[in-house]
């Protein structure tokens, strides 16, 4: 009970910050939870289970008026550290760490595998727990892929390992976390509305090797520059060869041994063959054997809004790819394209442009249709490669798309960015999308 009758504060209300003031109450603090939302804004059931616990709960303009005395503050990943209701607290001396080195603090011998990267994430930290829990390895996913790792520690039940994907926002403020496999599936550009360089993002998930030592693995993408670490690393790459993981003849190698025929599996494109490869290198850290692994990698069917086929409608395949919120999973849909494609995409303006994607969409993209606070700023990066016509919403686009698309092509929407602009989440927008293809009729 280290946390014992002091004062905790807990930044921000949503699923990581209510998840630390259970578990600093369960262990006996007075936790106070301030959120800058107004309270209308707030699930009420949230507020509610917090204020039954006795946890204090601070919304809205009183957060910035808050002067209590604080042992620490936790802060959600979402929240920027440089916004003012975090500086209200920094600038006081308060020591501040993430949510994720809390739950951290509690995992006690129970060893964490940590997953990071642009995308991929989420498929491979799914992968890892139905092929670990399949070899007879008790684990569960957490972390930024949805249940806080702070929640599944104050659970307490028994786990061989914990598998943990983490996002920069949540590395960003580690300081003992020390996962015993740390993951590096891949690098690009994203989330330049909080970091002011890539140079930062990138050194805020750097941040998962940190406290690694000689006696843990890092598994890491072979054509990824990763400054000198500590770790023991294991290394894949379905692009290039020179990895200990690399992909020949429809199969994946290990050195030269066959481990894993593709076709075996559901999951398509190079991209996803990383995701395999990362998967079957960290269950050979865990001291699985390849035979072991191959029938949960061949069962594992692919997540929703991942280049899910939706339907076909007058010879047309309309494909959900919403988890795109950055460029280098757009460019990876169309990559996998072999079909013309009329690309939806747009959303939220989240400070990078799309210039990077102009002759890839020149070569694969017969027409554009743009949707967001984006929209405008992407037509401009795109003029000279395709034709691009602004929709008013993700109907209108879909209409768009359906009225001018020809038998032979597919309608990908891969937006390339993030949803917070006109939906509430990547997976609200893909159902809206696919709600609204499964509407179009057939003439
Ligand atoms: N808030 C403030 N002040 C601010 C900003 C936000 O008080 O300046 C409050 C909001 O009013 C809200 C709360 O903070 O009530 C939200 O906190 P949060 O944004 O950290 O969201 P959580 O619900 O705690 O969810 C977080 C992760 N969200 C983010 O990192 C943005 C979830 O990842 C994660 O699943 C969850 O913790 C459990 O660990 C989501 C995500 O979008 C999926 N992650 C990014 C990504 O994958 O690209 C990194």
């Amino acid at each position: 009970m280290r946390y014992k009758n002091q004062n905790i504060a807990v930044l921000g209300a949503g699923l990581s910050g209510s998840a630390a003031a259970l578990l600093l109450r369960s262990e006996g603090a007075q936790v106070t939870v301030l959120d800058s939302a107004e309270k209308k804004n707030l699930l009420k059931s949230t507020i509610d289970n917090l204020r039954a616990q006795n946890v204090r709960v601070i919304c809205g303009a009183a957060t910035d008026e808050d002067s209590s005395t604080y042992h620490m503050a936790v802060l959600s990943p979402g929240i920027d550290p440089a916004c003012r209701l975090v500086r209200n607290f920094s600038s006081r001396g308060i020591d501040i760490i993430g949510e994720l080195e809390l739950g951290w603090r509690f995992c006690e011998k129970i060893p964490v595998i940590a997953v990071t990267g642009t995308n991929g994430k989420t498929t491979t930290t799914e992968l890892l727990v139905q092929t670990l829990n399949a070899c007879g390895q008790r684990t569960i996913a957490c972390g930024n892929i949805g249940k806080p790792l702070s929640e599944v520690v104050r659970e307490k039940q028994s786990f061989d390992v914990l598998t943990v994907e983490v996002s920069s926002f949540q590395l960003e403020t580690i300081r003992t976390f020390h996962p015993s496999v740390s993951l590096w599936l891949n690098f690009a550009p994203d989330h330049l509305d909080r970091y002011r360089s890539v140079a930062e993002y990138r050194a805020a998930k750097l941040r998962i090797f940190e406290n690694q030592t000689n006696a843990d693995v890092a598994v890491v993408n072979a054509i990824e520059k990763i400054p000198d670490i500590r770790s023991r690393t294991i290394t894949f790459s379905a692009y290039a060869n020179g990895g200990d993981f690399r992909v020949s003849e429809g199969a994946i190698l290990y050195h030269d041994e066959s481990v894993l025929r593709l076709a075996d599996t559901k999951l398509r494109g190079l991209h996803n063959i990383e995701n395999l490869m990362a998967t079957l290198a960290v269950g050979m850290a865990r001291g699985l054997s390849f035979g072991q692994m191959v029938p949960p990698l061949s069962a594992y069917e692919p997540r929703s809004h991942r280049c899910e086929f939706v339907r076909e409608v007058n010879g047309v395949a309309y494909v959900n790819d919403s988890k795109a919120t950055n460029l280098d999973a757009v460019e990876k849909a169309l990559r996998a394209q072999t079909k013309p494609v009329i690309l939806i995409a747009g959303g939220k303006d989240k400070g990078f442009s799309f210039d990077p994607l102009r002759s890839l969409v020149k070569e694969k993209v017969k027409s554009t249709i743009l949707i967001g606070e984006i929209a405008e700023s992407i037509k401009r990066s795109w003029a000279d490669a395709v034709e691009s016509e602004i929709a008013s919403s993700l109907a209108d686009a879909v209409e768009r798309a359906h009225s001018s698309a020809k038998p032979g092509e597919m309608v990908l929407f891969s937006p390339g960015t993030s949803s917070f602009d006109m939906f509430k989440s990547y997976a609200d927008r893909g159902d809206q999308f696919r709600a609204l293809v499964r509407a179009l009729p057939e003439t």
